[in-house]
């Protein structure tokens, strides 16, 4: 699985460094380039090979969209550091892109990172039928956005210091991680042209996952080691943060995450032996430190 992991992040990796070096450059693509490139495991990028296995989908225009959607996951965690978000000084064990070019720059890094994973779905390069393209752009700006990520980090802001219901925290877990998971499900159905039923099952499945690496999250948070995590620690409950563990307990939300990870096995056991790379990757994701 490690070494599965790695090869794609350098096969993502490689697609976005020609990507940028193809375009004019700009003061931005070095803080942009630290988005994207000082660690980062790339399991959004895993996630869309392993379902676009079941489809049998090019293992090259599956990392083209990995990358889009890697550029989307490095502008949200740039802005989510800064000092009106977050407040993090470190991320991946390493300055957070405000702290090494300053607020501004990483403010406007992350809208080039944003815009960047459209130029990538819309490059002419990309061998997708037009319809389909279409459809993943229209899907990757829903989950980008406040229906999204946007969306669910303004939530998990306004949720600080108050006493969450836990369809509340569900529902911001799920715009703010879930739903680029719900893309990364989806765009291998969209790509094939699926029924809107498989679209939509795949969709769940993603923010399934979504939910999944959010506790994984708040867990490491919890009771991980700042040193391994590349991260402060213990920030949630400091900040006083709305999450599972904060409302069922240490050990609820444990459990609750190995029945999440049951039930998206048992959901796509209809496609049989080649759902075992996703599978491996949900023990990937519950077991991670970091
Ligand atoms: C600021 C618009 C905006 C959104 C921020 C993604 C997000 C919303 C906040 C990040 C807060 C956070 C730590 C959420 C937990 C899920 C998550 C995105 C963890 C980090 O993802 P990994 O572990 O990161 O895939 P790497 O470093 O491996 O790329």
């Amino acid at each position: 699985m490690q070494n599965r992991l790695f090869k794609i992040a350098k096969d993502t990796n490689f697609f976005l460094k020609q990507f940028i070096n193809r375009q004019k450059k700009t003061d931005l693509i070095a803080p942009m380039r630290y988005g994207l490139f000082s660690g980062g495991k790339k399991i959004r990028s895993k996630i869309i090979i392993d379902i676009g296995s079941l489809f049998k989908i090019n293992y090259k225009t599956l990392i083209s969209i990995g990358a889009a959607v890697e550029c989307i996951h490095a502008y949200s965690l740039i802005h989510d550091d800064l000092p009106c978000m977050d407040n993090d000084v470190l991320r991946r064990g390493k300055p957070s892109t405000h702290i090494k070019f300053g607020e501004s720059t990483a403010v406007l890094a992350g809208n080039s990172l944003l815009t960047m994973a459209f130029e990538i779905l819309s490059d002419p390069k990309l061998k997708i039928d037009n319809k389909a393209k279409l459809h993943l752009i229209k899907k990757l700006s829903e989950c980008s956005g406040h229906l999204g990520i946007a969306g669910g980090q303004f939530l998990d802001l306004s949720f600080e210091h108050k006493k969450i219901s836990k369809n509340k925290i569900i529902d911001m877990e799920i715009k703010k991680t879930g739903k680029l998971f719900s893309f990364c499900c989806m765009a291998p159905a969209i790509i094939k042209k699926k029924s809107s039923k498989e679209i939509n099952f795949f969709e769940k499945i993603g923010s399934d996952i979504g939910l999944l690496f959010q506790i994984a999250d708040d867990l490491i948070d919890y009771s991980g080691k700042a040193k391994i995590a590349g991260k402060k620690t213990r920030k949630d409950e400091k900040q006083g943060k709305a999450t599972l563990i904060s409302l069922l307990g240490y050990k609820n939300a444990v459990n609750y995450s190995g029945r999440i990870k049951s039930k998206i096995n048992n959901n796509l056991i209809k496609y049989g032996s080649s759902s075992n790379n996703i599978g491996q990757t949900l023990n990937y994701i519950l077991k991670r430190n970091k």
